[in-house]
């Protein structure tokens, strides 16, 4: 298999699904400016809205959606824990929160503040759901150790990517101080470490 990334993007999330389920994906480093891939294939006959994640499978099959990948790469070690069986409440619960994730915290919030070209007012209105999004996703955690409960799964690896970008729109997260601790204790945990390790290396490489 392999996973189509962007340097410290939404995709460092499967970087760290395939870490925890020791899975033989490559990884590939996209230009995302350019929509071109590491071999310098057009990423647009990957992606069709030419956005990471992509996850290619052997049959050629490709998924495009964060939500589908983490559940896909999740899926392929059901022991691991890091999605809770088909068919129980969990899962369900834990679609629920991929979806808010994807589509309140990631794409209203995140995609508007960090696309250069979205429009001022655009910004200005993302802007004020910063602390309240900040807000609803302390109470998501309510307390516990992660999302689902007590165990590690793709919807923290999501979370801690989303956590990570507040930082670079002015957000202090010390002002929540659960999720300043639940950020600190993920990002402590080895495959987070390493997979975020190697994209920071490969996002300074690029910016130099
Ligand atoms: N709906 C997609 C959105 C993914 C997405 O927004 N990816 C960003 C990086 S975090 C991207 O590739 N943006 C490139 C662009 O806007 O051209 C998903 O949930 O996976």
């Amino acid at each position: 298999m392999h996973l189509y990334a962007a340097p410290m993007a939404c995709s460092l999330a499967a970087h760290i699904a395939i870490l925890e389920a020791g899975l033989p994906v490559t990884v590939h480093y996209i230009d995302n400016q350019a929509k071109r891939t590491d071999d310098g294939r057009d990423y647009w006959t990957i992606s069709p809205n030419g956005y990471v994640p992509a996850l290619a499978l052997p049959d050629g099959a490709v998924l495009n959606e964060g939500p589908s990948v983490l559940q896909f790469l999740a899926d392929q070690k059901p022991e691991t824990g890091l999605a809770p069986a088909w068919g129980t409440l969990a899962r369900y619960q834990l679609i629920d929160t991929l979806n808010y994730l994807s589509t309140e915290v990631h794409k209203r919030v995140f995609s508007v503040l960090l696309t250069a070209k979205s429009p001022p007012e655009a910004k200005e209105r993302a802007r004020t759901l910063l602390e309240p999004t900040l807000e609803a996703i302390t109470r998501r955690l309510g307390g516990r150790p992660f999302l689902l409960g007590d165990r590690f799964t793709v919807a923290d690896a999501y979370l801690v990517v989303l956590l990570n970008w507040f930082r670079h729109v002015g957000t202090d997260l010390r002002r929540w101080p659960d999720l300043a601790a639940y950020h600190k204790r993920q990002l402590e945990r080895p495959t987070v470490a390493q997979a975020v390790a190697e994209e920071w290396a490969e996002f300074q490489r690029r910016a130099a």
